[in-house]
């Protein structure tokens, strides 16, 4: 299969001591793409995957309703003409399912599997500058040694633990939704509490309200959500976006989040009170995440286009919720529309208008415990069989962190990002020669970004500079502090200002251990910018980092 644009490596790698030259961690959409990519590149590489099968979160989250948010063609890999044809996508926004079937499809077409190392988590990577090697360690137990670690591990894929005492008591059936079973969960006539209500929570709490018995929707933050629209996917389109192809990929790699959408759209100071409603009533009944960066080009820069947008979206949401009380809660009063992830519903307000679904405000009413027969609130106790947590991840870095990863002169990664988190184009960081990872703080793909798109240049990033490594006959690759610092003040410089900026509470900002509130993981500068920036270090040959 071919696979365009291709980095070929001319020299053969100046380390046949080490038991491989790259290792990739992790089998999702990321890491099989870096697998394919490095392999072409004639490397000796090994994948280890803690899981025993393909797909990364897509694999774990099978929570009912579980579906990608980005509509077709979008969410698929942007570097095979091959894969595209051979591929018939079924609905607009594909399910867990679809999209699991899909990588088992990839790895296979690719004939990557036999290159990955299943039921293999990596515990901890040692970086040695006497032999210029990685080591890294299994929980097999097992030892490796690499010139090259890439970190494909995903950037929302390590679960926040429950922090309600007694969790561990409840006599009834508990999971987080990123550890759903593979063997489902019987929710018929069940009584069934969800904690959550973003992007997972409100999958959820749409796909089972019909279904269970009673269901509590325990909500501490209330979210915007827009409709979805999601139709099955005809030949002709399938047809046309394969016409498309090529121009679309152009479109894609250059638009700010990764999305074709059709035009540029006006700033809202340049727009009529009658072209605003027009645009925005086109948007919301589109049915996609266009109306979330797509309504004006200044909506996240203009806090008066952004509280337009709010108040629009707003009033949707309340035309559909009978109590009005109950629409006071649901509807957000201190953030405004985009300010946090947007996720698309299906309706998920309407599920407030049954008999069998009740909202707690934990604002008003915080979960203080939970024991054998369900949740106490400070005011009173409710029965379940059935927890749901949807409470999200340690996004960026947690599944990093996970890893004890030792750099130069005994710097450790956890401790170094515990003190200031930092990268350098979120893919290395300053002190871990030939360490790379995807999906991680301060980039577009660390949450800005349709994800196919942005993973696949971050793979073809990290490949061309472990090809320029090993192009050049030198040992190793790491930016220096100032290239660090430098892409963290732009950093700083053109997301702080930004409505994601002003919003404090939302999984955009990381949260330190000690519960404090960190820095604004999402590069809000949009694809452009970035891959600038990105192509400019490859075409300097790297001027700055520290090429040892
Ligand atoms: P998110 O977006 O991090 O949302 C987690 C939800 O869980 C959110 O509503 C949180 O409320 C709630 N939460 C978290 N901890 C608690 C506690 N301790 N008590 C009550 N409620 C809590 O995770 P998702 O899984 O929905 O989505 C993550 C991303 O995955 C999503 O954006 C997609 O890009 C894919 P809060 O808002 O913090 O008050």
């Amino acid at each position: 299969m071919s696979v365009e644009p291709d980095v070929a490596v001319k020299a053969a790698p100046r380390t046949p001591a080490s038991d491989y030259d790259a290792i990739v961690v992790g089998a999702g959409l990321a890491g099989l793409h870096q697998l394919h990519r490095l392999l072409g590149m004639g490397l000796r590489v090994a994948a280890f995957e803690a899981s025993d099968g393909v797909g990364g979160v897509w694999r774990h989250n099978r929570y009912p309703g579980a579906r990608v948010d980005s509509h077709f063609p979008h969410y698929q890999y942007w570097f095979s003409r091959e894969l595209w044809d051979e591929v018939d996508w079924l609905e607009r926004f594909p399910s867990q399912p679809e999209i699991e079937k899909y990588l088992n499809y990839v790895c296979d077409r690719l004939d990557l599997r036999r290159h990955i190392q299943f039921g293999t988590r990596v515990e901890s990577a040692s970086f040695d500058a006497a032999s210029g090697l990685w080591s890294v360690t299994t929980s097999l137990g097992k030892t490796v040694t690499a010139r090259f670690v890439v970190l494909n591990s995903g950037g929302l894929s390590a679960p926040r633990a429950a922090p309600f005492p007694g969790a561990e008591t409840f006599s009834g059936v508990s999971c987080h939704t990123s550890d759903w079973p593979r063997e489902g969960i019987d929710l018929a006539g069940k009584r069934v509490g969800v904690i959550g209500t973003a992007a997972t929570g409100i999958q959820v709490i749409q796909t089972i309200a019909p279904i269970v018995e009673h269901l509590t929707v325990f909500q501490r933050t209330p979210n915007f959500a827009v409709p979805m629209k999601n139709p099955a996917i005809s030949q002709a389109e399938r047809d046309e976006a394969r016409r498309n192809f090529e121009r679309l990929r152009g479109v894609v790699h250059q638009a700010f989040g990764g999305f074709a959408y059709e035009a540029t759209p006006p700033m809202f100071d340049e727009t009529t009170e009658v072209e605003r409603v027009q645009r925005l009533e086109a948007l919301w009944e589109g049915g996609t995440l266009e109306i979330w960066g797509g309504a004006f080009a200044d909506t996240f820069a203009n806090p008066v286009a952004s509280s337009y947008v709010t108040r629009f979206v707003g009033e949707k949401i309340r035309q559909r919720i009978n109590d009005p009380k109950l629409a006071d809660r649901l509807i957000p009063t201190d953030h405004d529309f985009g300010s946090r992830r947007v996720p698309l519903e299906t309706r998920y307000f309407e599920a407030f208008n049954r008999d069998n679904v009740e909202l707690v405000d934990l604002r008003e009413d915080p979960i203080r415990s939970i024991d054998a027969s369900g949740v106490n609130t400070a005011t009173h106790h409710i029965d379940l069989d059935v927890i749901i947590y949807a409470t999200g991840f340690e996004a960026g870095v947690g599944a990093i962190n996970r890893i004890d990863i030792t750099g130069r002169d005994g710097r450790r990664l956890r401790d170094e990002w515990e003190k200031a988190l930092r990268t350098t184009v979120g893919m290395q960081v300053h002190g871990f020669p030939n360490l790379f990872m995807t999906m991680a703080p301060f980039a577009p793909a660390s949450a800005l970004c349709n994800l196919p798109v942005c993973a696949d240049h971050q793979v073809d990033w990290i490949a061309a500079a472990i090809g320029f490594v090993v192009d050049k006959g030198v040992t190793s690759l790491e930016p220096s502090e100032e290239v660090e610092n430098a892409w963290m003040a732009h950093h700083v410089e053109v997301s702080e200002p930004t409505m994601l900026g002003s919003n404090k509470n939302s999984w955009y900002r990381h949260k330190r251990k000690d519960g404090s509130v960190g820095e604004l993981i999402a590069y809000a500068g949009g694809i452009p910018q970035y891959r600038a920036t990105c192509d400019a270090m490859i075409s300097s040959g790297f001027e700055g980092f520290l090429i040892r």
